[in-house]
């Protein structure tokens, strides 16, 4: 059988490991004092611990380049801040000269996206020397126009980092912005837990302040933000649905039905790159079978459009055989949907990659898919509108 739920899933397995070798990588130079708090961010913000004790390679005389096989991303991580003014000269110059030895590639993968400079708000003041540092940076960087952010790291006090920052955009520096953030819960004895916070906002700043051809990356990467992710992927499920209704304006012969497979395919592994998990085919077919595959074997043949079909409400008649585009665009923003729920319940732990195969798991999926169907206009309208809003990017 050509649509079996097995082909489509082993499709889209492929469609996701295809899709990982192709993101472009993410460079990025984190500098700051030792202690500052660098290595705790960077583990914090990126997934499977990319900072290690003893890893990463020398590249110049002051940076070590972190990276992780498999992982579209590479981290400068610099070194010796604190040790005086003639090592800070030193590492001004290391990085700009890796800025402009990366563009001199013409290659989106060797270019450097990103600096964060990390200022530890817990020492509560900022050298002059740091902000005279950052301001011949961020001059001598005007021509290579790498956004600069400064990251307050280990903030605690959340009046103090805001003082800070308004001493720092005070002094018109070409910097993106301040961002006052604490990477990792933070105990005081006998007092309680302040909480870690700011790191959505560090990538939310990072995905205004980079090209369109990162943000797969980016989300891919970063385990900091859900509401990053679920922005992207619902972009991703807006795109699908709207393809799928202009394939079904034809409209789709039942028989023909499997021409929305692809668009569905390529949805369903873009949303996966995005959470970046890790994802296999007894999680694809399990949401396959139950949802838009749970009449049977086969994938929107005959039996499963008219099963779907049937909640749909004000789908209308069967005219003529065929669906309509809008029941195209309605089933695969309703799969879209489900397949994001679950992808949030295991960021939240909530669930395990493993248990989307379980009862309870196909269970969920199927709840969630039914509910959107009944729902799908009103669904498919929610989706459609993020298309016609020029600032989601
Ligand atoms: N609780 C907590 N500790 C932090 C945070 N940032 C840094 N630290 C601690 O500060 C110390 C120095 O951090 P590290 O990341 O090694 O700094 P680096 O030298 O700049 O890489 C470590 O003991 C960290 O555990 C944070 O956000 N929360
Ligand atoms: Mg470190």
């Amino acid at each position: 059988m050509l649509n079996d739920i097995n082909k489509v899933a082993q499709d889209t397995i492929n469609a996701i490991n295809e899709k990982i070798k192709n993101l472009n990588t993410l460079n990025i130079i984190v500098a700051g004092k030792t202690g500052v708090g660098k290595s705790t961010l960077i583990n914090a913000v990126f997934k499977d611990n990319i900072v290690q004790t003893g890893m990463g390679r020398p590249v110049t005389n002051h940076m070590r380049k972190i990276s992780k096989k498999d992982i579209p991303l590479a981290i400068y991580d610099t070194r010796g801040f604190e040790l005086g003014k003639d090592v800070q000269e030193d590492v001004k110059k290391e990085i700009l000269d890796t800025i402009k030895d990366g563009l001199a590639y013409n290659d989106i993968n060797k270019a450097i996206h990103c600096i964060w400079y990390c200022i530890n708000t817990g020492s509560n003041r900022i050298e002059p020397e740091e902000i005279e540092w950052l301001r011949e940076l961020s001059e001598e960087n005007n021509s290579t126009q790498v956004p600069i952010i400064v990251v307050l790291t280990q903030t605690i006090s959340k009046k103090n980092a805001e003082e800070m920052k308004n001493l720092i955009l005070d002094e018109n520096l070409d910097i993106i912005q301040v961002i006052p953030v604490l990477a990792k819960d933070y105990e005081i004895e006998g007092l309680g837990t302040v909480k870690a916070f700011g790191l959505d906002t560090l990538i939310q700043v990072m995905g205004e302040a980079m090209p369109d051809e990162l943000m797969d990356t980016l989300q891919h990467v970063q385990i900091a933000s859900l509401s990053e992710k679920k922005r992207r992927a619902s972009k991703i499920v807006a795109t699908a649905a709207l393809t799928a209704t202009s394939e079904g304006a034809a409209p789709i012969p039942f028989a023909d039905a499997a021409l929305l497979i692809p668009t569905q395919v390529t949805m369903i592994a873009s949303i996966t790159v995005v959470f970046g998990f890790e994802i296999n085919k007894t999680v694809i077919t399990a949401l396959l079978s139950s949802t838009i595959g749970s009449g049977g074997a086969t994938l929107l043949g005959r039996t499963v459009v008219s099963n779907v079909f049937k909640l749909v409400p004000g789908a209308g008649s069967v005219a003529g055989g065929a669906i309509s585009a809008t029941t195209a665009g309605i089933i695969t923003a309703a799969l879209g949907a489900a397949y994001i729920t679950i992808m949030e319940m295991i960021y939240k732990g909530e669930m395990n990659i493993e248990d989307i195969s379980s009862k309870k798991g196909k269970e969920t999926l199927s709840k969630v898919f039914n509910d959107k169907l009944k729902s799908g206009k009103d669904n498919l309208a929610s989706y459609l509108a993020i298309l016609s809003d020029k600032n989601n990017k």
